[in-house]
């Protein structure tokens, strides 16, 4: 019985050291030296284990009251800290929500998916809508119906990527080598009249520094009773100064064959040269200045109606097709077609889009983010 004062005092000395520690780090020494594996009240009760049954009932209380008021003060101690903490932190501290977010990476939209978003935007504005079909066709779709016969060199093994297996309907599978076929489906499944561009991967076996095997084309197709050169010529040209942003572009149409168009005609758009740049607009007969061949066009041949289900003593029009790639080149300045499809993310981080623009001419056609 005369322990327990002592308890009493040690109870007191260690409830003052727990009050007094200023932090979380000074508490914590305390209660390492209190309830640690060599702490003192640890040494105390491991000499309950040393005791009589007698003397441990009447030791023990004291000596557990002491644990468990040490405890307990250290945990309302450690709570009071760090809610002191806390409140120091968020006077101290605070979140500006004025504050631009950091930029999460972002890819691009590639210069070839921007240019034909454009153009099927311009179009739309014009009544086209936009046609597909598949990048695998039969000889049929992509040669015969556009009037190539067998002897037709476009055919040969050399130009076009063929598939050793035969076409359902006989012929041969290929790897389309124009988006003429698209066009060819869509006469044949909706009949007249026809308002479409057709845009797409086409495929030719050719290699160089201006050719890649695989390259983008758009074509359009515009079938109705009284369609003519007319037609063309404004269709044309109203989509040049829409894609270009440039009122003063001119266009030369010169004759030329195609055998899906008769008559056929080669497109060629006026150009300055400004410090040795080739620069598009003005005539090309000026001084200084010169004609780029831009596009190929012409009125549908008949039999190329004919095939396609129309009769062509009923309805007649104007098709065109133009190199997406090069009109990508000629508007955003790169002189690599070969860079087009390396995939090098620091080219396309150069000259990729935001996926976030729209390209209409509202939103400024080709404005970068
Ligand atoms: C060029 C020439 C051209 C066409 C494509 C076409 C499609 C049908 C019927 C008639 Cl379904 N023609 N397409 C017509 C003329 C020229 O492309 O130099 N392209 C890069």
């Amino acid at each position: 019985m005369q322990e327990a004062p002592e308890i009493e005092t040690l109870k007191s000395d260690a409830l003052a050291r727990i009050a007094a520690a200023a932090d979380l780090a000074a508490l914590e020494a305390v209660r390492v030296d209190l309830l640690g594996k060599q702490g003192t009240i640890t040494a105390l009760l491991k000499t309950l284990g040393q005791m009589s049954p007698e003397e441990r009932l009447e030791k023990a209380p004291a000596i557990q009251a002491y644990r468990e008021a040490a405890a307990s003060a250290l945990a309302d101690r450690k709570a009071a800290l760090e809610a002191a903490a806390l409140e120091t932190r968020l006077a101290s501290e605070h979140v500006d929500l004025t504050l631009p977010a950091p930029q999460a990476p972002r890819g691009t939209v590639h210069p070839v998916s921007q240019v034909m978003d454009e153009m099927a935007e311009i179009f739309a504005d014009l009544g086209f809508s936009v046609a597909t079909g598949p990048e695998i066709e039969d000889d049929w779709f992509n040669f015969t119906a556009l009037n190539m016969p067998e002897s037709h060199p476009a055919r040969a093994m050399h130009d076009t990527f063929y598939f050793p297996d035969q076409a359902p309907k006989g012929g041969r599978m290929l790897l389309r080598t124009h988006t003429s076929p698209v066009q060819v489906r869509t006469m044949l499944a909706d009949g007249a009249p026809v308002r479409i561009i057709a845009p797409g991967r086409v495929y030719r076996s050719d290699s160089d520094a201006t050719h890649t095997p695989m390259f983008h084309q758009i074509e359009g197709l515009v079938i109705d009773r009284d369609i003519h050169l007319g037609h063309l010529k404004w269709t044309l040209e109203t989509f040049l100064k829409a894609f270009f942003e440039k009122d003063d572009i001119v266009l030369r149409l010169r004759p030329s064959y195609f055998p899906f168009t008769e008559p056929s005609v080669e497109v060629d758009v006026g150009f300055a040269l400004v410090n040795g740049k080739r620069v598009l607009g003005g005539s090309g007969d000026e001084s200084g200045h010169g004609w780029m061949e831009l596009l190929g066009s012409g009125m549908v041949n008949r039999k190329v109606i004919e095939m396609s289900g129309l009769d062509p003593d009923e309805c007649q029009g104007f098709a065109f097709g133009v190199g997406v790639d090069r009109l990508a080149m000629l508007k955003y300045g790169m002189d690599d077609l070969r860079a087009f499809f390396d995939g090098d993310v620091r080219w396309l981080q150069h000259y990729g889009f935001s996926g976030l623009d729209q390209p209409t001419l509202s939103a400024g056609v080709g404005a970068k983010a």
